[in-house]
């Protein structure tokens, strides 16, 4: 209480009945003199300070013997800090600043305590990986001071769209200006204990001969040279020659024979596959992972992402790596990057990380985050706690601390923002908006409309109270436009609740004319698409709101409901706009469930009112029948309430198109296509569900 410390210690004792009385001077004794400039910055004020490293001094300390364990005391006499190694004792300062800095010293005193800390897995880090804009240096700069703080080890430098990194100029050095950043963030990864480990990207148009194997070796050489002492190699997203596992592990054998072992201070090297998901790796003895796994050097580490690219991590998705390629792979987290959903922004909690993982299942932890590195780091503050305290990790609790960490002054203002901020829509999907109940416009009572209003005038107040009190310039600056959209959406929410109240009051004229405003704009639409937040409740909630009172209303004034079709089922994207694509009258688009299916899965329509049904068509797939995005083994089936259904066809088998007359018909409001027991597992997506076209 009063004190928060990430990454979570292993241990800590507090005796909260002594305290020790921060004196007016710094005394310190720096056993080593390694620490002048960390302590600088962590000890604002006065301190007795005691700081050393090394297996004597931990075996003699008590401190867990292994690389990176450190242990912190607060007595009497002051602060000590045993390391067992020189970076242990860096993180013992780190420990130390978030003690000062905690409600715990606000008074001038720390009460004694003794912390013991180790680490549990022993790399720990982020692979900056990703397609679009690579950070800016500054960016960078700041991630590296991040990753100090929390005790992040690693940093892959391989931005995708970084022409040295990759084709077309892998070959080439890096340009004045660019090179002397390149020394600038080695020294600041230095600083911060934090292993700098440039990668190449060179699979794009590698030559398997010796000019290539020269091009290489040159490049890294000139890499050493910048100070870089870590490499990796990435053969990721590649088509053609390079993808020869054969010709990888041969070139990984040579660069390591005759580069890392002849220069004696580069670590080992770090590659990756191009079979580095399950979707498409071959299990079988001649595929890539086995090849790895016979003939890589054992000294080598190798990449995964898991079952598929952005996946969860499991001791099922690691056994089945580790097998092939005969070690622990390296973890390759597709989270929170958003190069495949570039309207996003995910700040949600960072979870799907199985918390009994250890070194036996992992060698090393990477997460590919945005390309809006400070936003990014409300997930790595997650990651540095799982991989540095996995068995404690605890999801919700740590983004509450992340959203306080990174906006001290602004937290309730972030956190509303993040809250409904965290589904990508259509990829990783990420629970979102978890503590919203939203209503369709016949569950409605004046207690939930109540909430719903507030939820969305204090959505509508974020932009504002951001602007106001966060005074990050850099997360300011990537979450703007985000900020904006999530503000107008507030609005709109608002209105929306107005709207429904003027609905059911019966207010016809006011209820049109206040429809005909709220509906968005073109222009309104595209700058929301660009932007978007809010896509797993609240946007929904208020078109579907909208769209079933222009429906009522209609009767109210036709005397009878208008033919609609809104789609509904155990997808949750199908309460979203993009779901509209199965009834738009157009085949050459379609609706994507965006998750795997399984059995009792179901997609189906709302007709809006019970009707005379005795025609349906339901075309699945994304194309033709090659495609396999369909329910293999399904059943149509009517309902006149949504609960209760009709079978109208027996199990269709391999049908992706699928056709029901019936002359006679049935009454029913409800239709939909069921999933039965199938062994399919891809997406499921459909094209067209007509009913009485
Ligand atoms: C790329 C990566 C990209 C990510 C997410 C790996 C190993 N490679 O599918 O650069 O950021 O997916 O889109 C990738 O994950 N390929």
């Amino acid at each position: 209480q009063g004190l928060i410390i990430n990454p979570t210690p292993h241990s800590i004792d507090i005796d909260r009945t002594s305290v020790y009385t921060l004196p007016a001077t710094k005394k310190i004794n720096d056993k080593k003199g390694k620490f002048a400039y960390t302590i600088a910055e962590v000890v604002p004020g006065g301190i007795d300070l005691s700081i050393d490293f090394g297996e004597k001094q931990a075996k003699k300390n008590g401190v867990e013997l292994r690389p990176e364990a450190y242990k912190l005391t607060v007595d009497k006499k002051g602060v000590t800090i045993t390391g067992y190694d020189e970076a242990g004792a860096f993180y013992g300062l780190q420990t130390l600043r978030q003690i000062l800095t905690s409600e715990i010293a606000s008074s001038g005193t720390i009460p004694h305590m003794t912390i013991n800390d180790w680490p549990s897995l022993s790399r720990r880090g982020v692979i900056e990986g990703f397609y679009g804009a690579p950070w800016s240096h500054d960016v960078r700069l700041s991630l590296i001071d991040y990753y100090g703080k929390n005790k992040l080890n690693s940093y892959f430098f391989g931005p995708k769209d970084d022409p040295y990194h990759s084709t077309p100029h892998w070959r080439q050095p890096y340009p004045e200006p660019e090179a002397k950043k390149i020394k600038e963030l080695v020294e600041a990864a230095n600083r911060n204990h934090v292993d700098f480990i440039w990668a190449i990207h060179p699979g794009g148009d590698i030559r398997w001969n010796e000019a290539d194997y020269d091009s290489l070796v040159n490049k890294l050489d000139m890499m050493y040279d910048l100070g870089v002492r870590a490499f990796a190699l990435f053969f990721d997203d590649i088509d053609g020659e390079g993808r020869n596992p054969v010709k990888q592990v041969d070139l990984f054998n040579r660069l390591n024979r005759e580069f890392v072992k002849k220069k004696g201070d580069v670590s080992n090297l770090v590659v990756c596959p191009t079979d580095y998901s399950r979707l498409w790796a071959k299990t079988d003895s001649a595929g890539a992972l086995a090849t790895y796994g016979r003939s890589l050097d054992k000294s080598i580490e190798v990449f995964y992402t898991g079952d598929v690219v952005c996946s969860d991590l499991t001791h099922e998705t690691m056994d089945f790596f580790n097998g092939l390629i005969r070690r622990p792979g390296f973890w390759w987290w597709n989270y929170p990057v958003s190069d495949y959903c570039r309207n996003f922004i995910l700040q949600g909690p960072v979870y799907g990380l199985d918390t009994t993982i250890t070194e036996e299942d992992v060698v090393g932890f990477g997460t590919n985050p945005m390309e809006h590195g400070e936003a990014s780091k409300l997930a790595l503050y997650g990651v540095a706690d799982y991989t540095w305290n996995t068995p404690a990790y605890n999801a919700i609790d740590n983004w509450e601390r992340a959203l306080s960490d990174l906006a001290p002054d602004a937290t309730d203002a972030y956190r509303t923002f993040a809250i409904h901020s965290a589904d990508t829509e259509n990829g990783y999907r990420r629970d979102e908006s978890w503590e919203t109940s939203t209503f369709s416009l016949n569950e409605y009572t004046p207690e939930k409309a109540a909430a719903m209003l507030a939820e969305f005038e204090k959505i509508e107040k974020v932009p504002a109270t951001m602007e106001a009190k966060c005074n990050n310039q850099l997360l300011m600056k990537e979450l703007k436009p985000w900020l904006t959209e999530f503000g107008k959406l507030g609005k709109r929410g608002v209105e929306a609740i107005g709207l429904i109240e003027q609905y059911r009051a019966g207010n016809d004229s006011i209820f049109w004319t206040g429809y005909v405003d709220a509906l968005m704009t073109p222009e309104e639409r595209k700058a929301y698409d660009a932007h978007k937040s809010g896509t797993l409740k609240l946007q929904p909630f208020i078109e579907n709101a909208l769209e079933d009172m222009v429906i009522g209303f209609y009767g109210r004034v036709a005397g009878n409901t208008p033919a609609i079709h809104i789609p509904i089922g155990s997808y949750p994207n199908l309460a979203t706009r993009q779901s509209r694509l199965m009834t738009d009258r157009d085949t050459t688009n379609h609706y994507t469930s965006a998750e795997a299916q399984k059995d009792g899965d179901w997609i189906g329509l709302d007709l809006g009112t019970l009707r005379k049904v005795n025609n349906i068509r339901v075309m699945q797939g994304r194309n033709s029948t090659a495609d396999t995005d369909y329910f293999d083994n399904v059943v149509l089936q009517a309902s006149a309430d949504g609960h209760t259904w009709t079978d109208l066809t027996s199990p269709l088998k391999e049908t992706y198109d699928i056709i029901w007359k019936d002359d006679n018909g049935i009454d029913a409001r409800y239709v939909r296509i069921k999933r039965l027991d199938s062994k399919r597992t891809s997406w499921t997506t459909v094209r067209e569900f007509f009913v009485n076209p």
